[in-house]
């Protein structure tokens, strides 16, 4: 019997940090960790208004509804057992609680719906330098300003693994290839196991990236949580979306979209390095191939 109450009392307990907003999360954590809740750290506008909306109108719906659903059940423990209601009525239907339970959750739809639209529409629309987005406030509807956007980048899904392609510079680019045990363990024994990879895409800092996404051969996503990005690659049609992001750092994400037999194999690795740096790159890049380019970087390992 102790041991059902330490056991249903651990479980309480889970569920109930999986209530508590993230914010108590080690941070500068850019890639998954084990054992970890919530989202990984932002570092763009729109994964402020994604974790806003997240610990904001999600986490006290959801809360209010697990507390209304609670106290119904109490209710009927308490008051409609066998022994405090030995005879129960014989209705079977009630037309106002039939209208309240069908009309509540409409209401409730519609309080989700209409910030997640906000936050979704901002993922899809570039910035021209003009329009506002909403940040971390995603009730303000549109405070934060975005410059243009200055670079583009083309990421295609092939099977399995990443092309990139800088379209406004030459369109020079190159393939990015998870790497073998071995080979990470020899080159970058640091970097996390099933996310390191050969060429990661360079991106500069502070600087607005229009992301162009497609695929060569079967649909997959590209998703790269600390951005907020998350979008199909489609062969055949071509994805745009977009990232602002303000600290350098190495940033791992995954396909997310279930494409085959090496759907696990197949990491986005984005280092956001200065501008400056980026230029460096860029030039070497442009001159010769990606390796000479990423030797003019400090070398992670
Ligand atoms: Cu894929």
């Amino acid at each position: 019997m102790t041991g059902l109450f330490f056991r249903l009392f651990k479980i309480t307990l889970l569920a109930l940090t999986a209530l508590v907003p993230t914010a108590a999360l080690a941070q500068d954590v850019t890639a998954p960790v084990p054992g970890a809740i919530g989202f990984q750290e932002s570092v763009t506008p729109i994964m402020d208004s994604i974790i806003a909306f997240h610990n904001g109108v999600l986490m006290w719906t959801i809360t209010a509804i697990v507390l209304l659903v609670l106290a119904l059940l109490l209710i009927i423990i308490v008051r409609f057992n066998r022994r405090a209601n030995p005879v129960p009525a014989k209705f079977t239907h009630n037309t106002l609680v039939e209208i309240v339970w069908t009309v509540a959750p409409i209401l409730v739809l519609i309080v989700i719906a209409i910030p997640s639209f906000g936050v979704l529409t901002d993922q899809l629309t570039v910035p021209d330098g003009e329009r506002k987005y909403l940040g971390s406030n995603i009730f303000s509807w549109g405070e934060v300003e975005v410059p243009a956007a200055t670079l583009t980048v083309k990421a295609t899904g092939y099977q399995w693994y990443w092309g990139y392609e800088y379209s406004d510079q030459d369109e020079v680019g190159f393939d990015s290839i998870l790497l073998s045990e071995q080979d990470r363990a020899d080159q970058k024994p640091n970097q996390p196991r099933l996310l390191a990879v050969d060429n990661e895409l360079v991106v500069p800092v502070d600087t607005t990236v229009r992301v162009h996404v497609t695929a060569a051969d079967v649909i997959h996503a590209f998703a790269m949580p600390s951005f907020g990005i998350k979008i199909d690659a489609v062969p055949g049609r071509l994805n745009e979306t977009w990232f602002n992001a303000r600290k350098t750092g190495l940033y791992y994400g995954q396909c997310s979209e279930l494409c085959g037999k090496d759907h696990a194999y197949m990491p986005i690795a984005i280092r956001v390095v200065t501008k400056e740096e980026f230029a460096t790159w860029m030039d070497a890049l442009r001159a010769g191939d990606v390796s000479d380019a990423n030797l003019t970087l400090a070398a992670i390992n």
